[in-house]
């Protein structure tokens, strides 16, 4: 495996490269371009840029999070062949660049969704939270407020404001999209774009949905082991693989992330690895915590260890971290905890490795 660590570019991100670098064991960098408006080409000049600035700093550029869907292809709309051809172009780009693996998500109108951004933590720590008691009867035009209110002025992953602003209508396109047509309207777009892929040599890696289960009625499909295999069904090509995200899987308690891993790592459909905790109280009542075994609901050296098992090669990046040490940060995504956690993930990674080239 190759530990990474997601940086949100020299402009958005006040963590610097130098500073990653630092991190011991940090093998590259999961970058994006930020500027380019979803749906758009991924021009080839930025992303040469971003790989030159990267590569400079002794780290590599070999993994993308997230080229972003365009919400006409998730609702099947008759302007999506215009946004696939766009999403080819962008891989191919992105394949001069070396790049080969291209995270994505298939969640409609939400990326990843929290009712809390600092939930304070025993330890004076503060940490991501969801409790869908708080979503219950809120519309979500207070919930998207109360999150930007709190995010310290960081714009967040897919709650752009200016995507927002069309939120009421998004909603009513959504509202005769069920889970099958949304199954469906993946199936096409997988059709289309991973033959490309393969050909570019680029493995397109889906993110499981955050958390793994519908939020104001919107379906919600890349949520268990049975759709993720669904999912690598729809097209037989390694170049239709996944993101295994073992805090968004997680927090559905029945969802056994090491053989989920096992399972799709040994088909080769397993092309990047999140690795974080959390802690789940109630179904679908969980906070973050730091990545050590301990101190949640799921076993990260087991997740480690069945990566191990695959001969798992790919990138892996710790997932959100607390903010400790009076960090102020892009909630979930600062640098010290996500830094201990690398360090922790690396550490038992070593562990294995030695104690299985001893036997
Ligand atoms: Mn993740």
């Amino acid at each position: 495996m190759k530990m990474t660590f997601r940086w949100y570019g020299k402009d958005e991100d006040k963590i610097t490269l130098q500073q990653i670098r630092q991190i011991p064991g940090m093998d590259g960098v999961v970058g994006a371009l930020f500027d380019v408006p979803v749906g758009d080409v991924w021009p080839l000049d930025k992303i040469m840029c971003l790989k030159k600035e990267i590569e400079d700093h002794g780290l590599a550029f070999e993994t993308v999070e997230s080229v972003n869907v365009h919400e006409d292809i998730k609702l099947g709309l008759p302007s999506r062949d215009k946004y696939i051809e766009n999403y080819i172009e962008s891989l191919k780009n992105l394949s001069k660049a070396g790049v080969t693996v291209v995270c994505y998500n298939f969640m409609p109108v939400f990326d990843w969704t929290r009712t809390e951004l600092a939930k304070p933590l025993y330890d004076g720590s503060t940490a991501l939270a969801f409790d869908y008691h708080l979503i219950e009867g809120k519309d979500p035009q207070t919930m998207v407020k109360e999150i930007q209110a709190s995010s310290n002025g960081f714009s967040l992953p897919g709650w752009e404001p200016e995507r927002l602003k069309e939120l009421t209508h998004l909603f009513e396109q959504y509202s005769d999209v069920d889970e099958e047509k949304l199954f469906e309207n993946l199936g096409y777009f997988l059709k289309a774009v991973v033959p490309k892929a393969e050909q570019y040599g680029i493995q397109l890696a889906i993110h499981p949905d955050d958390p793994p289960c519908s939020v104001f009625g919107l379906p919600r499909i890349v949520t268990s082991e049975k759709n993720l295999a669904r999912i690598v069904d729809l097209v037989d090509s390694p170049s239709n693989a996944l993101t295994i995200c073992s805090g968004s899987l997680g927090a559905n308690r029945e969802n056994d992330i090491p053989q989920i891993i096992r399972h799709f790592g040994k088909m080769n459909r397993l092309a990047f690895a999140h690795i974080r905790n959390v802690q789940v109280h109630e179904p679908w009542v969980f906070n973050e915590v730091a990545h050590k075994s301990k101190f949640g609901s799921l076993d990260v050296y087991e997740m480690m260890r069945a990566l191990y098992d695959v001969n798992f090669t790919g990138p892996v990046r710790p997932d959100h971290g607390r903010m400790i040490w009076g960090e102020v940060g892009r909630p979930g995504y600062g640098l010290f905890d996500r830094a201990l956690g690398a360090n922790y993930l690396c550490g038992l990674w070593d562990a294995i490795c030695r104690e299985n080239s001893r036997k």
